[in-house]
């Protein structure tokens, strides 16, 4: 096997050595390479043949030290970790957009779910089926094609794998945060939206009879192309898209779509229920306004007709006021205020519309799918279980592209906590490596060195002027402006934000209030102002909500009750605010702002994942381009190097490097130097593997300060410990002239 499998046993630690280590591995189609007890994996953009029952097998029962590195080692870890110690377990997989989290997590979950029954045939087996099948009806709703990555998650998902104490799978719960679903309304050229929207065009074109039948129900225009509808094209102003890349997930047919849902326990009512108002969402993006006529200060659809389709869909009888107006509830007057929409206002008034319609089917179907999943108690997967779980978190990766806005700060910052949490966890799971094995911790590795990114992870959201409080206090201003937001973050926050300022003529630096900047744990990222302030203040509209209660459509009755309940679950203290506010109002620190919310679920998503045993998979893409135009075998060694410094794997080896870098299992020394040191005194042979290791590195001439004796391992440091290594690493014939030498020496 080339390379060595962890990380930490290189000897002549250096970026360098780290990254050849790697290079070797992957060049091989060793993509797992720990390092410690983290596990990094590179992505082979190709299939491999080590993830089938076979392989599962042999990783059944095997500590994490013993096991060759792989996703399932891991897997195995949190297992055998949970029924140890009957505590929750989480694997928490991070790494840059395209570098295979997903195809990780889902190899894990599907793993754990083969490990945890006895008996293939026996019930849960149904809920493990069911649970592996359930992943491409998400996908198709909360993935799609990117520059970065044909199928990428554009939501972050917890799976959590309840054991019970009979070690079988009795529960799961898929929570999930924070779906971009401005994606709806608008994406970049390069990237696409939804992939659900593309089946249902797809079925549509394929013309078969019960797609007929499909398509007079949706009432899709025959031949609809996803050009024919507005929020299938990039957004307005940029550049003709390319062809976009189709992820093999995404491809997946509707009908098969729908048969997962299916599968998930989903009636058939509620599929197409669910079809119908994603292609009403789909048809309200064609509905453009104007100036109504008779030169009024209101707006039309530039064609009545093109709303009929989306309030047929809906079961409504007339949408127009929907979109035309806004009506505001003003504090001490009965009457509710009417005011006519200018046509930009109505376009932005049917885009947060369509938004929220999107993300409450979204919603809808993961408590469905909990629902078929859970058993007695479902939820949308937060509700508290007696049972220990072992939870999977596959997030969306950090980004940086050539504009971001306040998708990219909510996701750079999921992963700037997670990271923060990773910081903490490893030195603690450095600590307790040297208590289990009963050696002091050397002083250096008692925390400082670290890049310690609290204070990102504070300056955006903390307390009381994180730029997320910056933006909810904007928002309840009613003349809020994404511009004014902008330079209240660089005037609070500079110079950590810092970006070399305009001069002004007077010589003066200006704040800018176009960009800030943020320096994150992966790198700088300039944001830029665009829909700040319109995306954090995002809910329905309770007056909205309020006139598609009017609907005769049974499913949108499900959806408004579903949107009810988590917008009342979040807003209690705000409701006087609203109607102060006006305007939509809904951002007034309530439940309509969207970083509020997002930032207090992730905060409860790391309390969980604090309260247990946390594992941790690094991806990486070598070819530094994420899942697309990557070839196998690809290996852009700066790239890599990027992402092994970014996510802090370069200061982990460092830190196990100031310790006792080099650990050596008792067992690995003797299997390997016995029979060749039997020859030479056969007096070898009676010593205990821990003495026969001790004597060793004596042989060798490690110093005694430099070398400690755990209860499994020997811990060593030193040049001599490097000389050692290499030692070990040389074929036999090669290593015994020179150990009977030391031998020599040495007596
Ligand atoms: P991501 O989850 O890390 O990105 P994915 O897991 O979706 O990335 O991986 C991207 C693509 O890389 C997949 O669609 C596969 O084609 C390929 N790939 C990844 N891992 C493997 C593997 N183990 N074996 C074979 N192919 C793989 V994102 O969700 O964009 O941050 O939001
Ligand atoms: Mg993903």
């Amino acid at each position: 096997m080339p390379g060595v499998p962890d990380c930490t046993q290189i000897l002549n630690l250096s970026e360098g050595t780290v990254v050849d280590n790697l290079k070797a591995r992957y060049d091989a189609d060793e993509i797992h390479t720990y390092v410690g007890s983290m596990l990094v994996v590179l992505n082979p953009y190709k299939l491999l043949p080590i993830y089938d029952d076979k392989h599962m097998g042999t990783f059944a029962g095997v500590r994490l030290t013993q096991a060759s590195p792989h996703v399932f080692a891991l897997a195995e870890e949190a297992y055998l970790a949970l029924q140890r110690d009957l505590t929750s377990q989480s694997i928490v997989i991070s790494g840059e957009s395209g570098a295979g989290k997903t195809e990780s997590a889902k190899h894990m979950v599907r793993y754990i779910s083969w490990r945890a029954r006895k008996d293939p045939s026996a019930p849960m087996a149904k809920l493990a089926d069911a649970l592996v099948r359930e992943n491409p009806s998400l996908e198709a709703f909360g993935n799609a094609s990117t520059t970065r990555n044909a199928n990428s998650s554009r939501f972050a998902k917890f799976v959590r794998l309840h054991i019970g104490s009979d070690g079988q799978l009795a529960r799961v719960l898929v929570a999930t945060y924070l779906l971009e679903k401005a994606r709806v309304t608008s994406h970049v050229p390069g990237d696409r939206n939804f992939h659900i929207f593309y089946q249902l065009c797809a079925c549509v074109a394929d013309g078969a009879p019960s797609a007929d039948a499909r398509r007079k129900e949706l009432r899709l225009p025959a031949n609809a192309k996803p050009d024919a509808f507005t929020y299938l094209r990039p957004s307005a102003g940029s550049k003709p898209a390319g062809a976009a890349p189709v992820a093999a997930g995404g491809a997946l047919e509707l009908e098969a779509t729908v048969s997962v849902l299916g599968a998930a326990g989903i009636a058939a009512y509620q599929s197409s229920g669910v079809l119908r108002i994603i292609c009403a969402v789909l048809q309200l993006g064609n509905v453009a306004f104007g100036p109504a006529a008779g030169g009024s200060e209101s707006s039309a659809p530039a064609d009545a007709r093109s709303l009929d389709a989306p309030q047929a869909l809906l079961g409504m009888v007339d949408i127009a006021p929907l979109l035309l107006e806004r009506r505001l509830t003003v504090a001490g007057m009965h009457e509710q205020l009417v005011i006519a929409l200018t046509p930009a206002q109505c376009a932005g008034a049917r885009d947060a519309l369509a938004r929220s319609l999107y993300e409450l089917v979204f919603i809808w179907i993961v408590r469905a799918i909990n629902r078929g999943l859970g058993g007695a108690d479902a939820t949308d997967g937060r509700a508290t279980s007696e049972l220990p779980f072992i939870g999977m978190l596959d997030v969306f990766g950090f980004e940086d592209f050539e504009t971001n806005g306040f998708e990219q700060l909510c996701i750079n910052f999921t992963n700037e906590r997670l990271q923060q949490f990773l910081v903490e966890r490893i030195f603690k799971a450095e600590a307790r490596l040297y208590v289990e094995e009963g050696v002091p911790q050397p002083g250096a590795t008692s925390g400082a060195q670290f890049v310690d990114n609290a204070g990102c992870v504070d300056m955006i959201g903390g307390a009381p002027s994180g730029i997320f409080r910056l933006l909810d206090s904007q928002c309840i201003s009613p003349q809020a402006t994404d511009a004014k937001f902008v330079a209240s973050v660089n005037e609070t926050h500079l110079p950590s934000v810092f970006l070399r300022p305009p001069t002004r003529r007077d010589g003066k630096a200006a704040l800018r209030d176009d960009v800030f900047k943020i320096r994150h744990y992966a790198g700088d990222v300039v944001y830029s102002r665009m829909g700040f302030v319109g995306k954090n203040s995002d809910a329905l509209d309770s007056h909205v909500a309020k006139a598609l209660s009017a609907t005769t459509d049974a499913f949108l009755k499900e959806l408004l009750a579903l949107g009810k309940e988590r917008d009342d679950g979040a807003a209690k203290p705000t409701a006087k605010g609203r109607a102060a506010t006006g305007g939509r109002g809904a951002a007034s620190g309530g439940s309509g702002s969207l970083s509020r919310r997002f930032a207090a679920e992730l905060e409860s998503l790391i309390n969980t994942l604090s309260a247990g045993g946390a594992h941790f998979c690094r991806c990486i893409a070598p070819s530094g381009q994420g899942g697309i135009a990557a070839k196998p075998k690809a290996f852009d060694r700066p790239a890599v190097v990027t992402q092994l410094k970014a996510d802090g794997t370069f200061d982990a080896i460092r830190l196990m490097k100031s310790g006792y870098p080099v650990r050596v299992p008792f067992a690995s020394l003797h299997t390997k130097f016995l029979p060749l040191l039997k020859d030479v005194s056969p007096e070898v042979a009676g010593l205990s593997a821990t003495q026969f290791a001790e004597l060793l590195a004596a042989v060798v001439g490690v110093r005694q300060e430099d070398a400690m004796l755990g209860s499994t391992r020997i811990f060593l440091r030193g040049s001599a410990a490097v000389a050692f290594d290499e030692l070990r690493a040389r074929p036999a014939k090669e290593v015994l002239p020179i150990l009977k030498a030391k031998m020599a020496e040495w007596e």
